[in-house]
């Protein structure tokens, strides 16, 4: 039973009754720069065992009311070439019940395509949050590479708003100019108050369904120092509070799903920390949106045996 990943140390529901299906990917195959992705799902879900149930920011403990699995790791079949293991995962995340809400749990960001492809099968809104463009058509011979995941996206016929950009390259530019389906918010655009005002204006406005990704070099490299390709600048942990806040204030928001990637576990523990919290943040968010603190306590805490 050593192997069974848990979140907050509470046992997993059965995948039929659970609320939230939390899905670890350790997908590594294209990281250009820090290696060590593939280790981060085990490691942001033993750091969860650190949290606490009550959620200070909700005010509530959402897991009385909430009941969470989190499946087996999907690990990666090496023998598979890349273009056959993203058709896998998508055919993997198709078959899961869809009455929940779903996270991807990284793994490298190459995989949200493939977990939107499952998800979202009609065109909607990816919220991309991101250091980088990921905007290139192929990078180091691999349409699958982490820098590609928008151009799948848009191949797939969604909007895309994209938040927190500090490094493009000059093609990835041209394409925001001529492509009306992207909304690029960067970084340094949203340090004035107006315009971080906006963006959360634009979040709180998407409309159908919507699909969240956070790839955690979003952050500042102060909040979360182990990702895959750091990048100076970047969100601080209360702009991502407020993110989320605005995100989940539309109670009839359509979200089809979550993913957290490029996280490195590295010796201070803190990037996996971080991880771990902004999932406890999402699940209440969503939770508290959605009316869970009005059903009946029988969420995956009360399964937790106290010795
Ligand atoms: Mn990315």
């Amino acid at each position: 039973m050593s192997d069974t990943l848990e979140f907050l140390a509470m046992p997993n529901a059965p995948i039929d009754e659970a609320d939230v299906l939390l899905l670890p990917i350790p997908l590594e195959r294209t990281v250009s720069f820090k290696p060590g992705t593939a280790k981060a799902p085990k490691a942001i879900l033993e750091t969860t065992g650190q949290l606490e149930f009550y959620e200070e920011d909700a005010g509530w403990s959402p897991f009385k009311h909430i009941k969470l699995s989190v499946l087996p790791e999907f690990t990666d079949d090496r023998s598979l070439t890349d273009a056959d293991f993203h058709v896998s995962l998508t055919e993997h995340v198709a078959a899961l019940p869809t009455d929940n809400l779903f996270i991807g749990l990284g793994g490298e960001h190459s995989l949200t395509p493939s977990l939107v492809a499952a998800r979202m099968q009609e065109p909607g809104t990816v919220l991309f949050l991101d250091a980088h463009g990921d905007m290139r058509t192929s990078y180091e011979g691999s349409r699958y590479s982490h820098a590609c995941p928008v151009t799948r996206l848009l191949e797939q016929g969604h909007q895309i708003v994209i938040a927190g950009v500090r490094s493009v390259y000059e093609s990835e530019v041209e394409l925001v100019e001529n492509e009306p389906r992207i909304t690029l918010f960067l970084d340094w655009d949203l340090r004035g108050k107006g315009q971080w005002e906006s963006f959360l204006q634009k979040v709180n406005s998407l409309k159908g369904p919507v699909y969240l990704s956070i790839d955690m070099d979003v952050f500042n490299p102060a909040v979360v120092p182990g990702v895959g390709t750091p990048q100076p600048g970047g969100f601080f942990w209360y702009q991502m509070i407020e993110l989320l806040e605005s995100l989940f204030s539309r109670k009839q928001i359509d979200l089809r799903g979550v993913d957290v990637v490029e996280i490195v576990p590295e010796p201070s523990r803190v990037s996996e920390m971080t991880a771990a919290k902004l999932l406890l943040k999402i699940i209440s968010f969503w939770g508290s949106t959605q009316g869970f603190n009005l059903k009946p306590q029988n969420g995956s805490q009360t399964q937790v045996e106290y010795d």
